[in-house]
Protein backbone atom coordinates (compact mmCIF):
# COMPACT_ATOMS: atom_id res chain seq x y z
CA UNK A 1 0.00 0.00 0.00
CA UNK A 2 1.39 3.37 -0.27
CA UNK A 3 0.33 6.43 2.14
CA UNK A 4 1.10 10.21 1.04
CA UNK A 5 2.14 10.44 4.59
CA UNK A 6 3.91 8.44 7.16
CA UNK A 7 2.23 7.77 10.69
CA UNK A 8 5.76 6.56 11.63
CA UNK A 9 6.59 3.92 14.83
CA UNK A 10 4.35 4.32 17.62
CA UNK A 11 5.34 6.72 20.84
CA UNK A 12 6.30 3.83 22.79
CA UNK A 13 7.87 1.76 20.65
CA UNK A 14 10.91 -0.51 21.91
CA UNK A 15 14.25 0.06 20.26
CA UNK A 16 16.20 -2.80 21.17
CA UNK A 17 18.74 -4.92 20.45
CA UNK A 18 19.09 -8.82 21.79
CA UNK A 19 22.06 -11.68 22.81
CA UNK A 20 21.73 -15.41 23.38
CA UNK A 21 23.25 -16.86 27.00
CA UNK A 22 25.88 -19.44 25.46
CA UNK A 23 27.09 -16.73 22.88
CA UNK A 24 27.63 -14.22 25.34
CA UNK A 25 28.51 -15.17 28.35
CA UNK A 26 31.02 -17.53 28.64
CA UNK A 27 31.78 -18.57 32.17
CA UNK A 28 30.56 -22.08 31.29
CA UNK A 29 31.38 -23.87 34.45
CA UNK A 30 31.17 -20.84 36.96
CA UNK A 31 29.32 -20.35 40.35
CA UNK A 32 27.00 -24.13 40.19
CA UNK A 33 26.31 -23.93 36.40
CA UNK A 34 26.41 -27.67 34.92
CA UNK A 35 27.15 -28.03 31.24
CA UNK A 36 24.07 -27.79 28.10
CA UNK A 37 24.10 -29.41 25.36
CA UNK A 38 25.94 -26.57 23.91
CA UNK A 39 28.94 -27.26 26.28
CA UNK A 40 29.38 -30.85 25.20
CA UNK A 41 28.58 -30.60 21.37
CA UNK A 42 31.22 -28.17 20.51
CA UNK A 43 33.65 -30.10 21.55
CA UNK A 44 32.87 -32.94 19.09
CA UNK A 45 35.51 -32.29 15.96
CA UNK A 46 34.08 -30.62 12.86
CA UNK A 47 30.77 -29.56 14.12
CA UNK A 48 31.91 -25.78 14.65
CA UNK A 49 33.77 -23.52 12.61
CA UNK A 50 37.21 -23.34 13.68
CA UNK A 51 36.46 -25.63 16.63
CA UNK A 52 35.08 -22.37 18.65
CA UNK A 53 33.45 -22.71 21.74
CA UNK A 54 31.49 -20.06 24.00
CA UNK A 55 33.24 -21.51 26.94
CA UNK A 56 34.40 -17.46 27.05
CA UNK A 57 32.57 -15.95 24.59
CA UNK A 58 32.61 -12.12 25.37
CA UNK A 59 32.42 -12.73 28.57
CA UNK A 60 29.13 -11.12 29.23
CA UNK A 61 28.82 -13.07 32.62
CA UNK A 62 31.69 -10.93 34.03
CA UNK A 63 31.40 -7.86 32.00
CA UNK A 64 27.40 -7.11 31.69
CA UNK A 65 27.62 -3.82 33.69
CA UNK A 66 29.60 -2.30 30.97
CA UNK A 67 27.97 -3.82 28.56
CA UNK A 68 24.37 -2.67 30.13
CA UNK A 69 26.13 1.02 30.61
CA UNK A 70 26.92 1.17 27.18
CA UNK A 71 23.37 0.43 26.48
CA UNK A 72 22.00 3.25 28.52
CA UNK A 73 24.56 5.85 26.58
CA UNK A 74 23.27 4.39 23.52
CA UNK A 75 19.47 5.05 24.85
CA UNK A 76 18.42 2.07 24.14
CA UNK A 77 14.80 1.14 25.00
CA UNK A 78 14.64 -2.83 25.71
CA UNK A 79 17.18 -5.49 25.50
CA UNK A 80 16.50 -9.19 24.61
CA UNK A 81 18.47 -11.80 26.46
CA UNK A 82 18.04 -15.38 27.67
CA UNK A 83 18.65 -17.44 30.29
CA UNK A 84 20.65 -20.35 31.16
CA UNK A 85 18.72 -23.16 32.03
CA UNK A 86 21.63 -24.88 33.37
CA UNK A 87 22.72 -22.10 35.48
CA UNK A 88 19.16 -22.02 36.93
CA UNK A 89 18.52 -26.26 37.39
CA UNK A 90 22.46 -27.38 36.76
CA UNK A 91 20.65 -31.15 36.55
CA UNK A 92 17.63 -29.43 34.35
CA UNK A 93 15.68 -30.35 37.15
CA UNK A 94 15.42 -30.87 41.23
CA UNK A 95 17.99 -28.48 43.04
CA UNK A 96 17.63 -24.89 41.94
CA UNK A 97 20.90 -23.15 42.21
CA UNK A 98 20.11 -19.68 44.07
CA UNK A 99 23.82 -18.25 42.02
CA UNK A 100 22.35 -18.78 39.09
CA UNK A 101 18.72 -17.34 39.99
CA UNK A 102 21.53 -14.12 41.35
CA UNK A 103 23.05 -13.13 37.97
CA UNK A 104 20.30 -13.03 36.01
CA UNK A 105 18.28 -10.55 39.29
CA UNK A 106 21.60 -8.64 38.87
CA UNK A 107 21.42 -8.20 35.16
CA UNK A 108 17.45 -7.23 35.28
CA UNK A 109 18.42 -4.29 37.76
CA UNK A 110 21.16 -3.67 35.66
CA UNK A 111 19.34 -2.81 32.86
CA UNK A 112 16.13 -0.99 34.88
CA UNK A 113 18.72 1.12 36.71
CA UNK A 114 19.26 2.64 32.86
CA UNK A 115 15.41 1.99 32.06
CA UNK A 116 16.33 -0.45 29.61
CA UNK A 117 13.15 -2.75 29.47
CA UNK A 118 14.00 -6.55 30.45
CA UNK A 119 13.18 -8.76 27.18
CA UNK A 120 13.56 -12.31 28.56
CA UNK A 121 14.17 -15.52 26.13
CA UNK A 122 13.36 -18.31 28.64
CA UNK A 123 14.63 -20.64 26.48
CA UNK A 124 17.84 -20.05 23.78
CA UNK A 125 18.96 -23.63 22.88
CA UNK A 126 21.17 -24.49 25.34
CA UNK A 127 19.33 -27.39 26.88
CA UNK A 128 20.91 -28.77 30.07
CA UNK A 129 23.25 -31.94 29.43
CA UNK A 130 21.27 -33.62 32.63
CA UNK A 131 18.19 -33.80 30.53
CA UNK A 132 19.87 -35.12 27.27
CA UNK A 133 21.90 -37.97 29.84
CA UNK A 134 18.39 -38.38 32.04
CA UNK A 135 15.77 -39.17 29.00
CA UNK A 136 16.89 -37.69 25.45
CA UNK A 137 15.99 -34.52 26.34
CA UNK A 138 13.52 -32.82 23.61
CA UNK A 139 12.72 -36.71 22.31
CA UNK A 140 10.88 -37.57 25.82
CA UNK A 141 7.74 -36.12 26.98
CA UNK A 142 9.30 -35.95 30.76
CA UNK A 143 10.70 -32.23 28.45
CA UNK A 144 7.19 -30.71 29.09
CA UNK A 145 6.66 -31.10 32.55
CA UNK A 146 10.70 -30.36 33.59
CA UNK A 147 10.65 -27.45 31.09
CA UNK A 148 7.49 -25.50 32.87
CA UNK A 149 9.31 -25.99 36.25
CA UNK A 150 11.99 -24.24 35.44
CA UNK A 151 10.07 -21.74 33.44
CA UNK A 152 7.93 -20.83 36.33
CA UNK A 153 10.90 -20.57 38.46
CA UNK A 154 11.56 -17.67 36.45
CA UNK A 155 8.40 -16.30 36.02
CA UNK A 156 7.80 -16.17 40.00
CA UNK A 157 11.76 -15.11 40.48
CA UNK A 158 11.59 -12.36 38.12
CA UNK A 159 8.27 -11.13 36.69
CA UNK A 160 7.68 -8.43 39.36
CA UNK A 161 9.77 -6.49 36.91
CA UNK A 162 9.78 -8.47 33.81
CA UNK A 163 7.05 -7.97 31.64
CA UNK A 164 8.07 -9.16 28.23
CA UNK A 165 8.99 -12.94 27.61
CA UNK A 166 9.77 -14.96 24.97
CA UNK A 167 9.24 -18.71 25.69
CA UNK A 168 11.12 -20.27 23.13
CA UNK A 169 13.73 -19.27 20.47
CA UNK A 170 13.34 -20.22 17.18
CA UNK A 171 11.86 -24.11 17.76
CA UNK A 172 12.07 -24.46 13.78
CA UNK A 173 15.88 -23.43 13.84
CA UNK A 174 16.86 -25.61 17.10
CA UNK A 175 14.80 -28.92 15.84
CA UNK A 176 15.37 -28.39 12.40
CA UNK A 177 19.27 -28.74 12.76
CA UNK A 178 18.58 -30.75 16.29
CA UNK A 179 17.37 -33.68 14.02
CA UNK A 180 17.20 -32.93 10.39
CA UNK A 181 20.53 -31.36 9.59
CA UNK A 182 22.56 -32.79 12.56
CA UNK A 183 23.92 -29.51 12.50
CA UNK A 184 22.77 -28.97 16.13
CA UNK A 185 22.34 -31.08 18.97
CA UNK A 186 21.87 -34.03 19.62
CA UNK A 187 23.26 -34.22 15.86
CA UNK A 188 20.82 -36.73 14.32
CA UNK A 189 20.14 -36.86 10.55
CA UNK A 190 16.77 -37.19 8.30
CA UNK A 191 15.30 -38.63 11.83
CA UNK A 192 11.73 -37.00 10.79
CA UNK A 193 9.25 -39.26 13.07
CA UNK A 194 11.54 -37.88 16.18
CA UNK A 195 11.72 -34.21 14.68
CA UNK A 196 7.83 -33.57 14.55
CA UNK A 197 7.27 -35.42 18.29
CA UNK A 198 10.19 -33.05 19.41
CA UNK A 199 8.27 -30.28 17.74
CA UNK A 200 4.98 -31.50 19.51
CA UNK A 201 6.65 -31.56 23.19
CA UNK A 202 7.95 -28.04 22.29
CA UNK A 203 5.08 -26.57 21.58
CA UNK A 204 3.56 -28.88 24.29
CA UNK A 205 6.46 -26.55 26.95
CA UNK A 206 5.09 -23.48 24.85
CA UNK A 207 1.90 -23.83 25.69
CA UNK A 208 2.05 -24.61 28.95
CA UNK A 209 4.51 -21.99 30.05
CA UNK A 210 2.17 -19.48 28.58
CA UNK A 211 -0.62 -20.52 30.57
CA UNK A 212 1.73 -20.65 33.44
CA UNK A 213 2.77 -17.23 33.05
CA UNK A 214 -0.55 -15.86 32.53
CA UNK A 215 -2.04 -17.68 35.75
CA UNK A 216 1.02 -15.23 38.24
CA UNK A 217 1.09 -12.59 35.82
CA UNK A 218 -2.32 -11.89 33.79
CA UNK A 219 -0.90 -8.71 32.58
CA UNK A 220 2.67 -10.29 31.31
CA UNK A 221 3.42 -9.97 27.38
CA UNK A 222 3.81 -13.58 26.00
CA UNK A 223 4.97 -15.01 22.81
CA UNK A 224 7.67 -17.28 20.92
CA UNK A 225 9.57 -16.37 18.44
CA UNK A 226 10.00 -17.88 14.73
CA UNK A 227 13.11 -17.51 12.28
CA UNK A 228 10.29 -16.62 9.92
CA UNK A 229 11.63 -17.05 5.84
CA UNK A 230 9.11 -15.71 3.97
CA UNK A 231 8.44 -17.32 0.61
CA UNK A 232 8.42 -15.64 -3.07
CA UNK A 233 7.25 -18.52 -5.92
CA UNK A 234 9.58 -18.06 -8.56
CA UNK A 235 6.79 -17.91 -11.29
CA UNK A 236 3.44 -17.36 -12.06
CA UNK A 237 3.01 -20.79 -12.73
CA UNK A 238 0.61 -22.49 -11.30
CA UNK A 239 2.79 -25.38 -10.14
CA UNK A 240 5.15 -22.64 -8.83
CA UNK A 241 2.75 -21.07 -6.67
CA UNK A 242 1.24 -24.54 -5.56
CA UNK A 243 4.84 -25.00 -4.68
CA UNK A 244 4.93 -22.12 -2.54
CA UNK A 245 1.52 -22.81 -0.51
CA UNK A 246 3.22 -26.28 0.41
CA UNK A 247 6.43 -24.66 1.37
CA UNK A 248 4.80 -22.26 3.37
CA UNK A 249 2.22 -24.69 4.94
CA UNK A 250 5.23 -27.25 5.80
CA UNK A 251 7.73 -24.61 6.87
CA UNK A 252 6.41 -21.53 8.57
CA UNK A 253 2.58 -22.25 9.47
CA UNK A 254 3.43 -25.57 10.90
CA UNK A 255 4.80 -23.54 13.58
CA UNK A 256 3.37 -20.27 13.84
CA UNK A 257 -0.24 -21.48 13.15
CA UNK A 258 0.16 -23.49 16.51
CA UNK A 259 1.64 -20.53 18.34
CA UNK A 260 -1.33 -18.26 17.19
CA UNK A 261 -4.31 -21.00 16.35
CA UNK A 262 -3.65 -23.84 18.52
CA UNK A 263 -3.71 -26.52 15.81
CA UNK A 264 -1.35 -27.49 13.30
CA UNK A 265 -2.21 -26.82 8.88
CA UNK A 266 -4.63 -29.48 8.01
CA UNK A 267 -2.93 -30.30 4.75
CA UNK A 268 0.75 -30.54 6.34
CA UNK A 269 -0.54 -32.88 9.19
CA UNK A 270 -2.42 -34.52 6.06
CA UNK A 271 0.73 -35.04 4.52
CA UNK A 272 2.51 -36.26 7.73
CA UNK A 273 0.11 -38.61 8.58
CA UNK A 274 0.49 -40.16 4.76
CA UNK A 275 4.54 -40.49 5.54
CA UNK A 276 3.74 -42.20 9.15
CA UNK A 277 5.68 -39.33 10.95
CA UNK A 278 2.89 -37.01 11.88
CA UNK A 279 3.38 -36.32 16.17
CA UNK A 280 1.34 -38.36 18.96
CA UNK A 281 -0.80 -36.35 20.98
CA UNK A 282 -2.10 -36.90 24.66
CA UNK A 283 -5.39 -36.47 25.76
CA UNK A 284 -5.74 -32.94 26.07
CA UNK A 285 -2.93 -31.76 23.74
CA UNK A 286 -5.41 -30.26 21.67
CA UNK A 287 -7.47 -28.04 24.56
CA UNK A 288 -3.98 -26.82 26.09
CA UNK A 289 -2.78 -25.79 22.21
CA UNK A 290 -5.78 -23.96 21.74
CA UNK A 291 -6.17 -22.18 25.02
CA UNK A 292 -2.83 -21.24 25.15
CA UNK A 293 -3.16 -19.54 21.75
CA UNK A 294 -5.75 -17.12 22.95
CA UNK A 295 -3.41 -15.85 25.94
CA UNK A 296 -0.50 -15.28 23.52
CA UNK A 297 0.34 -11.75 23.11
CA UNK A 298 2.35 -11.88 19.94
CA UNK A 299 3.91 -13.32 17.17
CA UNK A 300 8.40 -13.70 18.02
CA UNK A 301 9.68 -12.81 14.26
CA UNK A 302 13.43 -13.10 13.84
CA UNK A 303 13.97 -11.92 10.32
CA UNK A 304 16.95 -12.61 8.30
CA UNK A 305 16.12 -13.01 5.09
CA UNK A 306 13.85 -14.64 2.30
CA UNK A 307 13.66 -17.65 0.02
CA UNK A 308 12.16 -18.20 -3.77
CA UNK A 309 10.14 -20.96 -4.76
CA UNK A 310 9.99 -23.72 -7.03
CA UNK A 311 8.05 -26.95 -8.42
CA UNK A 312 10.06 -29.51 -8.17
CA UNK A 313 9.27 -32.76 -10.11
CA UNK A 314 9.24 -36.25 -9.17
CA UNK A 315 12.57 -37.31 -10.39
CA UNK A 316 14.26 -33.51 -9.09
CA UNK A 317 16.22 -32.49 -6.17
CA UNK A 318 16.09 -34.41 -3.32
CA UNK A 319 18.35 -32.61 -0.77
CA UNK A 320 17.92 -31.12 2.82
CA UNK A 321 20.40 -28.08 1.19
CA UNK A 322 23.29 -27.15 2.60
CA UNK A 323 23.89 -23.69 4.70
CA UNK A 324 26.88 -22.03 3.94
CA UNK A 325 29.11 -21.87 7.09
CA UNK A 326 32.62 -20.50 5.82
CA UNK A 327 32.07 -17.05 5.07
CA UNK A 328 33.02 -17.97 1.19
CA UNK A 329 29.96 -16.54 -1.17
CA UNK A 330 28.46 -19.11 -3.45
CA UNK A 331 28.62 -22.22 -1.02
CA UNK A 332 25.57 -23.15 -0.28
CA UNK A 333 23.43 -25.54 -1.74
CA UNK A 334 19.92 -26.48 -2.64
CA UNK A 335 17.26 -27.66 -0.70
CA UNK A 336 14.61 -30.03 -2.85
CA UNK A 337 11.66 -32.40 -2.11
CA UNK A 338 10.89 -34.05 -5.32
CA UNK A 339 7.42 -34.02 -6.11
CA UNK A 340 7.02 -29.97 -4.39
CA UNK A 341 9.41 -27.99 -4.25
CA UNK A 342 12.68 -26.79 -4.20
CA UNK A 343 14.59 -23.63 -3.33
CA UNK A 344 16.87 -21.92 -5.84
CA UNK A 345 18.69 -18.55 -5.17
CA UNK A 346 17.16 -15.37 -6.03
CA UNK A 347 18.78 -13.58 -8.64
CA UNK A 348 17.23 -10.62 -7.67
CA UNK A 349 18.80 -9.89 -4.36
CA UNK A 350 22.00 -9.65 -2.76
CA UNK A 351 23.28 -12.07 -0.29
CA UNK A 352 25.85 -11.82 2.38
CA UNK A 353 29.02 -13.62 2.52
CA UNK A 354 27.18 -16.33 3.91
CA UNK A 355 24.59 -16.88 1.13
CA UNK A 356 22.21 -15.05 3.54
CA UNK A 357 19.45 -12.98 0.74
CA UNK A 358 19.03 -9.48 1.66
CA UNK A 359 15.13 -8.57 1.14
CA UNK A 360 14.63 -5.18 3.70
CA UNK A 361 11.34 -5.34 1.79
CA UNK A 362 11.05 -9.04 2.81
CA UNK A 363 10.64 -8.12 6.40
CA UNK A 364 7.58 -5.96 5.17
CA UNK A 365 6.03 -8.71 3.84
CA UNK A 366 6.47 -11.11 6.71
CA UNK A 367 4.78 -8.46 8.83
CA UNK A 368 1.96 -8.26 6.29
CA UNK A 369 1.33 -11.88 5.95
CA UNK A 370 1.37 -12.77 10.03
CA UNK A 371 -1.18 -9.31 10.45
CA UNK A 372 -3.33 -10.56 7.67
CA UNK A 373 -3.06 -14.17 9.18
CA UNK A 374 -2.93 -13.68 12.49
CA UNK A 375 -3.95 -10.40 13.65
CA UNK A 376 -1.47 -10.69 16.10
CA UNK A 377 0.95 -7.79 17.46
CA UNK A 378 4.57 -8.47 16.13
CA UNK A 379 7.71 -8.11 18.39
CA UNK A 380 10.83 -8.37 15.77
CA UNK A 381 13.10 -10.19 17.92
CA UNK A 382 15.99 -10.48 16.02
CA UNK A 383 17.62 -8.95 12.21
CA UNK A 384 20.75 -8.32 11.43
CA UNK A 385 23.99 -8.38 9.09
CA UNK A 386 26.72 -11.08 9.81
CA UNK A 387 29.98 -9.36 8.39
CA UNK A 388 33.81 -9.39 8.53
CA UNK A 389 34.42 -6.06 10.86
CA UNK A 390 37.66 -4.71 10.95
CA UNK A 391 39.66 -2.83 13.10
CA UNK A 392 41.04 0.38 11.38
CA UNK A 393 42.68 2.72 13.86
CA UNK A 394 40.79 1.72 16.16
CA UNK A 395 37.55 1.75 14.69
CA UNK A 396 34.98 -0.21 13.13
CA UNK A 397 33.52 1.83 9.97
CA UNK A 398 30.23 -0.42 9.24
CA UNK A 399 28.65 1.87 6.66
CA UNK A 400 27.45 -1.61 5.09
CA UNK A 401 25.87 -2.79 8.17
CA UNK A 402 24.11 0.79 8.84
CA UNK A 403 22.75 0.67 5.49
CA UNK A 404 21.46 -3.09 5.51
CA UNK A 405 19.51 -1.78 9.27
CA UNK A 406 18.50 1.61 7.39
CA UNK A 407 16.68 -0.43 5.12
CA UNK A 408 15.11 -2.83 6.98
CA UNK A 409 13.94 -0.24 9.66
CA UNK A 410 12.88 1.73 6.79
CA UNK A 411 10.38 -1.22 5.46
CA UNK A 412 9.51 -1.63 9.22
CA UNK A 413 8.08 1.92 9.29
CA UNK A 414 5.98 1.08 6.14
CA UNK A 415 4.52 -1.80 8.01
CA UNK A 416 3.24 0.13 10.65
CA UNK A 417 1.86 2.78 8.24
CA UNK A 418 0.16 -0.46 6.78
CA UNK A 419 -1.74 -1.14 10.45
CA UNK A 420 0.68 -3.54 11.91
CA UNK A 421 0.88 -3.27 15.22
CA UNK A 422 4.84 -3.49 15.44
CA UNK A 423 5.76 -3.59 19.68
CA UNK A 424 9.51 -3.82 19.48
CA UNK A 425 12.61 -4.11 16.95
CA UNK A 426 15.33 -5.88 18.14
CA UNK A 427 18.68 -5.98 16.05
CA UNK A 428 21.24 -9.12 16.14
CA UNK A 429 23.52 -8.48 18.00
CA UNK A 430 24.47 -5.84 20.93
CA UNK A 431 27.86 -6.95 21.26
CA UNK A 432 29.85 -9.05 18.98
CA UNK A 433 29.18 -12.70 19.62
CA UNK A 434 29.81 -16.34 19.21
CA UNK A 435 27.93 -17.44 16.25
CA UNK A 436 26.58 -20.90 16.47
CA UNK A 437 28.21 -22.53 13.76
CA UNK A 438 30.68 -19.83 12.24
CA UNK A 439 32.41 -18.96 15.23
CA UNK A 440 33.91 -15.44 16.01
CA UNK A 441 34.69 -14.01 12.67
CA UNK A 442 30.79 -13.42 11.38
CA UNK A 443 30.36 -10.31 13.53
CA UNK A 444 27.06 -8.55 13.88
CA UNK A 445 27.34 -6.08 17.01
CA UNK A 446 26.98 -2.66 17.54
CA UNK A 447 29.70 -2.75 19.75
CA UNK A 448 32.95 -4.80 18.27
CA UNK A 449 34.76 -6.72 20.93
CA UNK A 450 37.97 -7.63 20.53
CA UNK A 451 38.51 -11.39 20.66
CA UNK A 452 40.03 -13.31 17.75
CA UNK A 453 38.59 -16.81 16.62
CA UNK A 454 41.26 -18.62 19.35
CA UNK A 455 39.83 -19.54 22.57
CA UNK A 456 42.29 -17.25 24.62
CA UNK A 457 43.32 -14.41 21.99
CA UNK A 458 41.80 -10.95 22.39
CA UNK A 459 41.38 -8.44 25.56
CA UNK A 460 37.86 -8.21 25.18
CA UNK A 461 37.72 -4.81 25.10
CA UNK A 462 34.42 -3.51 23.97
CA UNK A 463 34.11 -0.49 20.91
CA UNK A 464 31.41 0.78 19.80
CA UNK A 465 31.13 0.66 16.20
CA UNK A 466 29.82 3.39 13.77
CA UNK A 467 26.58 1.70 13.88
CA UNK A 468 26.10 2.23 17.44
CA UNK A 469 26.17 5.87 17.07
CA UNK A 470 23.87 5.50 14.03
CA UNK A 471 21.79 3.45 16.24
CA UNK A 472 21.65 6.00 19.18
CA UNK A 473 20.08 8.89 16.88
CA UNK A 474 17.54 6.22 15.52
CA UNK A 475 16.20 5.91 18.97
CA UNK A 476 16.77 9.70 19.80
CA UNK A 477 14.31 10.71 16.74
CA UNK A 478 12.03 7.30 17.51
CA UNK A 479 12.71 6.27 13.60
CA UNK A 480 12.70 9.07 12.07
CA UNK A 481 16.17 10.08 11.03
CA UNK A 482 17.81 6.87 9.31
C1 LIG B 1 19.34 -16.93 14.78
C2 LIG B 1 19.62 -17.26 16.22
C3 LIG B 1 20.67 -16.43 16.85
C4 LIG B 1 21.81 -16.04 15.93
C5 LIG B 1 21.32 -15.60 14.57
C6 LIG B 1 22.41 -15.39 13.56
O1 LIG B 1 18.96 -18.09 14.11
O2 LIG B 1 18.45 -17.14 16.99
O3 LIG B 1 21.09 -17.08 18.01
O4 LIG B 1 22.82 -16.92 15.94
O5 LIG B 1 20.40 -16.50 14.02
O6 LIG B 1 22.78 -16.61 13.02
P1 LIG B 1 24.26 -17.00 12.69
O7 LIG B 1 25.00 -16.88 13.96
O8 LIG B 1 24.20 -18.39 12.17
O9 LIG B 1 24.71 -16.05 11.65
Amino acid sequence: MYFKESTGFPKDFLWGSASAAYQVEGAWAEDGKKPSVWDKFVRIPGKTFKATTGDKAVDHYHMYKEDVRLMGEMGLKTYRFSIAWSRIYPDGNGQVNEKGLQFYDDLINECLKYNIVPMVTVYHWDLPQALEDQYHGWEDRRIVDDFVNYATTLFKRYGDRVKHWIILNEQNVFTGHGWMLAKHPPGKFKDMKTYYQVNHHAFMAHAKSVLALKELYPDALVGSSFAYGPAYAVSDKPEDQMACVDYEDLKSYYWMDVYAYGRYPRSAMKYLESLGVAPHFEEGDAEILKEAASKVDFMGVNYYKTCSIEYNPLDGIDSLGGENNTGKKGTAEMEGVPGMYKVPANKNLPTTDWDWTIDPMGLRFACRKITSRYDLPIVISENGLGAFDKLEDGKIHDSYRIEYLRNHIEELKKACDDGCRILAYCTWSYTDLLSWLNGYQKRYGFVYVDRDEDENSGTLKRIPKDSYYWYKKVIETNGEEL
